[in-house]
């Protein structure tokens, strides 16, 4: 296993997410080391931080130092050059972790053409910095040979891009085919690592990877289901999101993500399991990142996972605090506690000849079971049920004592 340096900011959510990543990239982290700024010009992080990473590199015998930030290739040449490690930016450490899962061949051609997008302008800035006399050649070669090389990228660049469009072709054929079933789409969504696999295994009875590693998934599936016996609808797993994520990487990544604009529902899933500061950074995350896509955020319900472990009080904080305009419902993808009470919630929005009268819909002579269904999983009830009945109660009574 790689040993590693890790350099990021003080803050606990990203400390941890940092080592998240890096142990997803397959790295043992021997120590971390953080700072407040790491945007300082000439080693991103401030030249007495640089000075103390090579001596730890020493004491620790590391062979790599992860920056979680983005590094200019001057920044990354120059704290190399003083530590003898190697140096991995985020970016560099996201783009190692998607090489290394993308399994099929639309998640190779993403990745690489996001590596591409990585590589061009800092290969750039090497050249430029060598002509200046301020570093070495780029890769050894010189002004014509590199010529040559920036052409072959762009050629290979277009190349993906070709290969990519032709893809998402394909998902649009997918997508009439959808249509003409007329099947209603549902789109898991959330931060890497929420449960969204989980709760896809559950629902369609599949045995996809789930795993405590950040971006385990990283294209899409899509199965049929029924929330309501007899309904058929379709349900896609897809790429998890995560914060600081680069533009062009959710470019690279669009004609998966594209998925997520032609869904008729999103579930949005978020792990309550986890520290509030820390759900809050994820939610605004993924909002975020949905803006970002243009989506309409009333096609959006919240599903607050890991109820099984989470304290009835981050619950109820997140309701309150966190995800205040948007509807949201607690389960457990691991247990099962909530997903009949999710089904239906589902089935409400999506076969919208079961609407109940308030949404503009005629009642479509649903039965007096589905009716009954209906009104049990109006919003508030919900919450409500929850709320008073949550079995992890008693669990916060007994932490408070
Ligand atoms: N305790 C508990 N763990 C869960 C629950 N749902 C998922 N997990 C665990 O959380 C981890 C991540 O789950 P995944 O389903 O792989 O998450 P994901 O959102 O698909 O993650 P990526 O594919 O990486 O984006 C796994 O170890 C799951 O077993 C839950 O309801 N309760
Ligand atoms: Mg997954």
């Amino acid at each position: 296993m790689k040993r590693a340096i890790l350099v990021t900011y003080p803050e606990d959510f990203t400390k941890r997410e940092a080592l998240g990543l890096a142990e997803a990239a397959g790295y043992s982290v021997a120590k971390v080391v953080t700072q407040k700024t790491l945007r300082r010009s000439e080693y991103g992080v401030g030249s007495g931080k640089a000075q103390e990473i090579a001596r730890i590199a020493e004491e620790e015998k590391t062979d790599s130092v992860i920056v979680d930030e983005r590094l200019s290739s001057s920044q990354a040449h120059n704290l190399a050059k003083l530590t003898h490690q190697n140096v991995i930016d985020r970016e560099r450490l996201i783009l190692d972790i998607f090489y290394s899962r993308a399994s099929t061949a639309e998640a190779k051609l993403q990745v690489q053409l996001a590596e591409l997008k990585y590589e061009i302008p800092r290969a750039r800035e090497a050249v430029r910095l060598s002509l200046k006399g301020e570093q070495a050649g780029f890769m050894g070669m010189g002004e014509y040979a590199v010529d040559v090389q920036f052409r072959a990228l762009k050629k290979r660049m277009t190349m993906l891009q070709k290969k990519l469009e032709q893809a998402r072709r394909r998902r649009e054929l997918f997508r009439e085919s959808r249509l003409r079933l007329e099947l209603p789409f549902i789109s898991l969504a959330g931060y890497t690592s929420s449960g969204k696999t989980t709760l896809f295994n559950r629902f369609v009875s599949e045995r996809k990877e789930e795993s405590p590693k950040l971006f385990t998934t990283l294209t899409t599936t899509t199965r049929s289901f029924e929330p309501l016996t007899g309904r058929k609808a379709l349900l896609s797993d897809t790429v998890g999101f995560i914060s600081r994520l680069p533009a062009y990487m959710i470019e690279a990544f669009k004609s998966t993500l594209e998925e997520l604009e032609h869904a008729d529902l999103i579930l949005l899933m978020l792990d309550v399991s986890e520290p509030l500061d820390e759900i809050n950074t994820k939610y605004e995350s993924c909002i975020s990142t949905l803006e970002q896509l243009h989506i309409n955020p009333a096609k959006i319900i919240v599903v607050l996972n890991k109820l099984d472990i989470a304290s009835a009080e981050n619950l109820l904080e997140t309701r309150k605090r966190i995800v205040k305009d948007l509807p949201s419902i607690g389960v457990s993808a691991r247990t099962g506690e909530g997903m009949e009470r999710l089904r239906s919630l589902i089935a409400n929005r999506v076969f919208p000849d079961l609407t109940p009268v308030e949404e503009g819909g005629e009642l479509k002579q649903p039965s007096l079971e589905q009716r009954m269904e209906i009104e049990e999983t109006t919003r508030t009830e919900i919450v409500k049920s929850l709320d008073i009945g949550h079995p992890l109660t008693s669990k916060k009574t007994t932490t408070n004592d």
